[in-house]
């Protein structure tokens, strides 16, 4: 109901009238004269107990905050909508796969998975990639992570690799960081981690952007068509915009320059129109091919390469809408991997069925009622109906006597309430046999073979950073013991790769662990590198572009339209935000130079005047702007006016360095190249 606009008077005796908006109420629906001072006996007297207004404001404040969730607690969201590019009734009866065209609603979830809620978006660190699928037989979520394996096989060992990740028990830190002793003294004793840790020391755990992130579903899922007949799944988000990442230093001055970079950089894309989206691919294969692996699809810390089963695209992912609501969305959205509908089905991946517990568990203590799918964003988009009653928040109010099935209330009349059906969820039909045991397969022991792979798929800059990283955290370890450890397991995927980490400690190689099954060389996949399969494109990418008073205003245009052009962001900088006189017009900057820095830019660009630019070479601000921009690999255009300012930052001329009217090309690349001038790579 919308009520008249009010009139409330502040405390200081004026008079203000606000205007437009429904009239403010309490939570039951009673209009507030006042919301400015709480009720006292006399001017300057103590505040009553009677106060309803007061107390039900506070009260419903003290209790704003829900419990984070204990891993992925940072999270950005958005809703979309999935597009089927390629039915596959053959294959599923899925109906969000039947028809091309098919559209079905969906939320999604980025998020990093071992900082609190209010951490800071780029550490180093596996990311989520949840989609929840409103289709018209249900929710599917499909509860993924931008890194296609695991750390662990079996569920049973998740809240030790969490309890060790997270911040040390009696210290509280580090905060959202896996560089201190009990993670890597879990990781050391538990191989079987060692395929998703070379994951996470590689560019993939500090993408450039949620946008710029595969997802995977990790586990081997089924599909089930009409007839009852299953394959088996992986599951594939491919970005349109391709995978980026940034790197180490960038990512670590990023969490000082922008904690919400990744939530703002999506927010404001899909505010834009610039609308993420992704490729939603399968591998599909059978239990002859997987039989022939010389490990088991059933392990998750395993993948099958690319190029052994290809990637049948199938649909498209596009985000299109921001939430209205952090916390009533974000915050509330409620994951469940044991949420598949008819058409889709588990396969026996212990650490599957492990989730399938944890997250309608975890919901209770989170949102604190067995009725979190009623929380809109939770709620199907189709009908549902069952007998399940009652309970903490019920908002929905049935009717009539039938809470129990079966029931013949209908041979009274009475409506019977809904009854199971033929077509409904149906189990894949499968033998199990086998002693009751507590046993890893055997077929589970290889731990270094698919590391190896990983390694050996990277270009040589790549295998520089999963050295420094390995580097960067263990030289965070203080136990002696615990690097060790982790360094005779390195040897082990790669004798170079334990070498150089152990060069890079300082410390002496320790004699190799002993494997529990020899690993084997399974060659190199193409698909693992993001270097090599760089997408050359503008578009997502932004440009940073440095400005004063007195630059010209044409040659700013001029390089805007291209950047634009090639379907880019320009974004300008200036020592001040308010109006500048530019040769040839006026214009405001978007950012000022100190909180500006070029972290934030793919690319950079300067356009000054000799006098501007003597000035800015003074500011360590503009220096760094530019040192950062050639330490990090990115595009520099610049006109004579700012030579001095590369001067001044001992930069000379060299690939991905030029004029501003070969940046909007220059901006598609990093300069790999660049990167052995500045660190050692061997
Ligand atoms: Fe999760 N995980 N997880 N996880 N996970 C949660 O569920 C858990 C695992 C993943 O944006 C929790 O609702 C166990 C693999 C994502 O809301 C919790 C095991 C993968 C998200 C939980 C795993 C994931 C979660 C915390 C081992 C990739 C965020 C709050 C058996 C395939 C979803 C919640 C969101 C969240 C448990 C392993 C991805 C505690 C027990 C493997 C993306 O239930």
């Amino acid at each position: 109901m919308t009520r008249k606009p009010y009139e409330s008077k502040i405390g200081n005796g004026g008079e203000t009238q606000q205007t437009g908006g429904a009239a403010l109420t309490t939570n039951h629906g009673i209009p507030i004269s006042d919301n400015q001072n709480s009720l006292t006996a006399g001017q300057r007297g103590p505040t009553l107990l009677e106060d309803f207004l007061l107390r039900e404001k506070i009260f419903h404040f003290d209790h704003e905050r829900i419990p984070e969730r204990i891993v992925h607690a940072r999270g950005s969201a958005a809703h979309g909508v999935f597009t089927c590019t390629d039915p596959i009734p053959e294959l599923s009866r899925a109906t969000l796969f039947a028809a091309k065209g098919k559209e079905t609603p969906v939320f999604v979830r980025f998020s990093t998975v071992a900082g609190g809620a209010g951490s800071v978006d780029t550490p180093r660190d596996v990311r989520g990639f949840a989609v929840k699928f409103y289709t018209d037989e249900g929710n599917w979520d499909l509860v993924g992570n931008n890194i296609p394996v695991f750390f662990i096989q079996d569920a049973i060992k998740f809240p030790d690799l969490i309890h060790s990740v997270k911040m040390e028990a009696d210290r509280g830190f580090p905060q959202a960081a896996s560089a201190h002793d009990t993670f890597w003294d879990f990781i050391s004793l538990m191989p079987e981690s060692l395929h998703t840790v070379i994951w996470a020391m590689s560019d993939r755990a500090i993408p450039r952007s949620l946008r710029m992130m595969e997802g995977f579903g990790v586990h081997t899922f089924k599909l089930v068509n009409a007839e009852g007949e299953s394959h088996f799944v992986k599951f594939h988000w491919k970005p349109v915009l391709g995978t980026q990442s940034l790197v180490w230093d960038e990512s670590a001055k990023l969490q000082g320059a922008d904690n919400d970079y990744h939530r703002r950089d999506l927010y404001e894309a899909i505010a834009a129109g610039d609308y993420p989206s992704w490729d939603f691919a399968v591998q599909i294969f059978d239990q002859d091919f997987a039989d022939s692996l010389p490990y088991d699809v059933l392990d998750p810390t395993k993948i099958i390469p690319e190029e052994l089963v290809p990637l049948r695209v199938i649909g498209r992912l596009t985000l299109n809408r921001n939430p209205d609501n952090h916390f009533a969305e974000n915050e509330q959205a409620a994951f469940l991997p044991s949420n598949v509908v008819p058409g889709i089905d588990f396969s026996d991946d212990p650490l599957l069925q492990g989730r399938l517990f944890s997250y309608l568990d975890t919901q209770k203590s989170r949102l604190g009622t067995t009725n979190f799918h009623q929380i809109p964003v939770n709620a199907p988009k189709c009908p549902y109906a069952n007998m399940m009653r009652d309970g903490l928040m019920q908002t929905a109010v049935p009717k009539g006597r039938a809470n129990y099935e079966p029931n013949s209330l209908d041979e009274l009349g009475e409506n019977p309430g809904p009854r199971p059906s033929a077509q409904g969820f149906a189990t894949a039909r499968q033998a199990v046999q086998g002693d009751k045991q507590r046993l890893r397969p055997q077929s589970f022991g290889d731990h270094y073979s698919q590391p190896r792979m990983y390694w050996h798929s990277m270009t040589d800059n790549e295998r520089a950073h999963i050295a420094s990283a390995f580097v960067f955290e263990l030289s965070k370890v203080q136990a002696d013991h615990v690097r060790q450890r982790v360094l005779s397991h390195l040897r082990v995927i790669d004798e170079k790769l334990g070498a150089r980490v152990a060069r890079g400690l300082g410390v002496a190689l320790p004699q190799a662990a002993t494997p529990f099954v020899a690993p084997q060389d399974l060659g190199t996949s193409a698909a693992l590198s993001i270097q090599s399969n760089w997408h050359a494109k503008l578009e997502g990418r932004k440009v940073g572009v440095l400005i004063a008073e007195g630059s010209d205003k044409q040659a700013l245009d001029d390089l805007i339209a291209a950047i634009e052009g090639e379907g880019g962001q320009a974004f300008i900088v200036a020592p001040k935000v308010g109006e500048l006189q530019l040769k040839g017009g006026t214009i405001k900057a978007d950012g000022q130079l100190a909180g500006s820095p070029s972290v934030l830019f793919d690319a950079i660009a300067m356009i000054l005047m000799p006098k501007q630019a003597e000035a800015l070479a003074k500011e360590a601000a503009a220096i760094a702007f530019v040192m950062d921009a050639y330490a990090h690999l990115k595009a520099i255009g610049h006109c004579k006016g700012s030579q001095v300012i590369l001067d001044r930052a001992g930069i000379a001329d060299g690939e991905g360095i030029g004029t501003n009217a070969q940046l909007a090309e220059m901006a598609k690349y990093r300069y790999w190249s660049r990167e052995a001038t500045l660190r050692d790579l061997a």
